[in-house]
């Protein structure tokens, strides 16, 4: 068993315990408090979940290094090295979980060499488990998941999400952008978790997923699994997908993700 093997076998456990809180939680009574603004929200959930992940993985590997949405949301600069890194979104969609609709996940994915080596997404309400490891192919529940293909802009379903910002700029070109793309695809949507959205991509349910704002725990498990699952995550803009980011642009093949680049007014939020 190789050390990424082990660290697989005992990061699904700990999601997986993870999982049934959220289960047990997402349709009672939660107190919500803001961070950035009145609508990035957070509950006594996120960052317990985000401390079970912590806890269970830095017992067993003291020397490994986590990027955690909650423990970095005093705003503090995060930074990632070479070391073994965690990054993990104890619950992606929380404003959905605050909600009770059941389009939420636990997100986590590790890097080594800043090369991401596991991916899994976790909606441990609708029970899908979307798991993937590099080179060894994208599964949901442990069946093999593949992109559409689609190559066609005309024939695309995209996901857009708005995001939390209330910033004028960035609401007016999220609205743009909505406009500018609607007359030439299927169809847009947007369900408020970044890393379900990606996986959506990988499943060949939607042809692209696009955000800017997201952070590196949004985006870092559902990267690997989009690629693992045969479609392409790179920049909006057209070049390499850079995990700190803050943008996110995945797609069935490169042609579809090249021609939806072309058509997107940018934004450039400050990075993590
Ligand atoms: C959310 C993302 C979503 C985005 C929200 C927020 P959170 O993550 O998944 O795509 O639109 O602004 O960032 O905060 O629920 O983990």
């Amino acid at each position: 068993m190789s050390n990424v093997d082990e660290y697989y076998t005992e990061i699904l456990r700990l999601v997986k315990q993870a999982g049934s809180i959220v289960r047990e939680k997402i349709y009672q009574h939660k107190d919500v408090l803001t961070k950035s603004c009145d609508v990035d929200l957070v509950t006594e959930w996120d960052q317990k979940v985000e401390k079970l992940l912590i806890d269970g993985i830095s017992s067993r590997y003291p020397d490994h290094r986590f990027i955690g949405e909650e423990s970095t949301s005093s705003g503090q600069k995060i930074e990632l090295t070479n070391a073994p890194t965690w990054i993990i979104d104890p619950i992606d969609g929380t404003m959905n979980f605050v909600h009770g609709l059941p389009y939420i996940c636990i997100s986590v994915a590790l890097l080594i060499n800043k090369i991401t080596e596991i991916g899994i997404v976790y909606n441990p309400i609708l029970e899908q488990l979307f798991t993937a490891r590099k080179g060894q192919g994208a599964f949901l529940n442990g069946a093999p998941i593949h992109v559409s293909n689609e190559k066609e802009l005309h024939k695309a379903l995209v996901m857009l999400e708005t995001g939390t910002s209330r910033d004028p700029e960035k609401l007016k070109i999220v609205l743009q952008n909505i406009t500018l793309l609607l007359p030439h695809v299927h169809g847009i949507r947007s369900f408020g978790a970044a890393a379900l959205n990606m996986c959506m991509v990988a499943l060949g349910g939607v042809d692209a997923s696009i955000e800017f704002g997201i952070h590196a725990w949004d985006v870092a498990a559902g990267d690997l699994i989009v690629r693992e699952a045969g479609g392409v995550s790179i920049d909006p803009a057209g070049g390499p997908f850079d995990v700190m980011s803050r943008r996110t642009l995945c797609a069935s093949s490169m042609e579809l993700a090249q021609q939806l680049s072309k058509i997107l007014i940018q934004y450039y939020p400050v990075r993590d």
